[in-house]
């Protein structure tokens, strides 16, 4: 009953503030959905075995069913621009209707989704924006600055406001996790926050094993090192489980998905994470249908101040992004701790 009273509170955050983006991937496409129309609409996610992905590919295909629309869905075994561009190319070759991306770069994949939107393919990103003229539409899963504010204030307050933190992030080129990093840094620059030292930031490109060793070696490269903020779901629940298995004093926050946290959130000395962040990715994928099927059908071009209706998750209005592109935005990120920590992780 608590689940289900907090589900709707968080849905209807997200509706009031407005939209957000996703994706999920492996080499291989898979088609899915049923056969009504002429249609097919795709989703290209950052990479394969991520469950962040897979939840926002959850959401993108319950829509795409629930309209009969066939659907593509393209999963990269690394996150890499490269093996994006590839898959752009062959979705294209395909002569799909929409693309909807989490770019692994923000500037790379233009030349390959320009070609799309020159041959009338629909291009959308969520999630990970590329740049303002790859794409029509970014799905946004919160504001920038909110999720950049929101981590700094969580890092000053799990430090005390002193010392040496660290950030642990994924790719060195996600547009995403370095948009979420700079605006950290600007808020770094308050002088509330002059006690706060950053001494790094550490890539584990979304991989578990990478992202374990990236948490190991910053245990080992300093030795007063007080929190780690990772701000991927990959990264933090690697770096959850070293903290834990090593029983160290540092404590960490970002975002996570709860179901991967569950385990590692808690005040006491025993858990790693005392709480962390993160938006409902099925809902990315959600309204990343809405949005490519609005693209497609011509009721939306991704123009600031266009409206469209994105079944249970609601109204949207197009707004200006800070790229210079638009984008529609799901709402704030969330916070999950000890006391609601289990009405949540089963749900994502
Ligand atoms: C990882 C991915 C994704 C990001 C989340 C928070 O799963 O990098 O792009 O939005 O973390």
């Amino acid at each position: 009953m608590k689940k289900k009273i907090l589900s709707a509170i968080l849905c209807t955050v997200m509706a009031v503030t407005a939209l957000a983006g996703c994706g999920t991937g492996k080499s291989a496409a898979s088609a899915g959905g049923k056969t009504a129309g002429e249609e097919t609409c795709a989703i290209l996610v950052k990479s394969a075995g991520n469950p962040y992905n897979k939840k926002m590919i959850e959401g993108f295909q319950e829509i795409m069913d629930a309209q009969g629309i066939k659907y593509v869905v393209k999963e990269p075994e690394e996150a890499s621009a490269e093996a994006q561009i590839k898959m752009v190319n062959e979705l294209v070759a395909q002569g799909v209707s929409s693309i909807a991306i989490a770019g692994n770069d923000p500037d790379a994949l233009q030349p390959a989704l320009e070609e799309a939107m020159n041959k009338g393919i629909k291009v959308a990103c969520m999630d990970s924006s590329v740049n303002a003229d790859s794409r029509m539409l970014f799905v946004n899963q919160a504001g920038i600055d909110i999720i950049g504010e929101t981590l700094m204030e969580a890092i000053y307050d799990i430090t005390g406001g002193e010392g040496q933190w660290a950030i642990l992030s994924a790719t060195s080129q996600a547009t995403n996790q370095n948009a979420w990093i700079e605006s950290m840094k600007t808020v770094m620059q308050q002088e509330k926050y002059a006690g706060l030292e950053l001494v790094e930031v550490a890539y584990g490109d979304d991989e578990y094993q990478k992202s374990v060793d990236q948490t190991l070696a910053l245990l080992s490269n300093y030795p007063d090192l007080k929190a780690i903020c990772a701000p991927t779901t990959v990264g933090i629940m690697a770096a959850a489980k070293v903290l834990q298995d090593e029983s160290s004093p540092v404590k960490l926050t970002g975002l996570g998905l709860p179901s991967e946290m569950a385990d590692y959130i808690g005040d006491d000395d025993a858990h790693s994470c005392p709480y962390m962040y993160l938006w409902n990715p099925i809902d990315i994928g959600r309204l990343t249908a809405y949005v490519s099927l609005a693209l497609v059908d011509g009721s939306i071009t991704g123009a600031a101040g266009e409206t469209f209706t994105a079944g249970d998750l609601g109204e949207y209005t197009i707004t200006e992004a800070s790229d210079g592109g638009t984008e529609v935005v799901l709402g704030p990120p969330f916070a999950f701790t000890p006391d609601n920590i289990a009405d949540w992780k089963d749900v994502y």
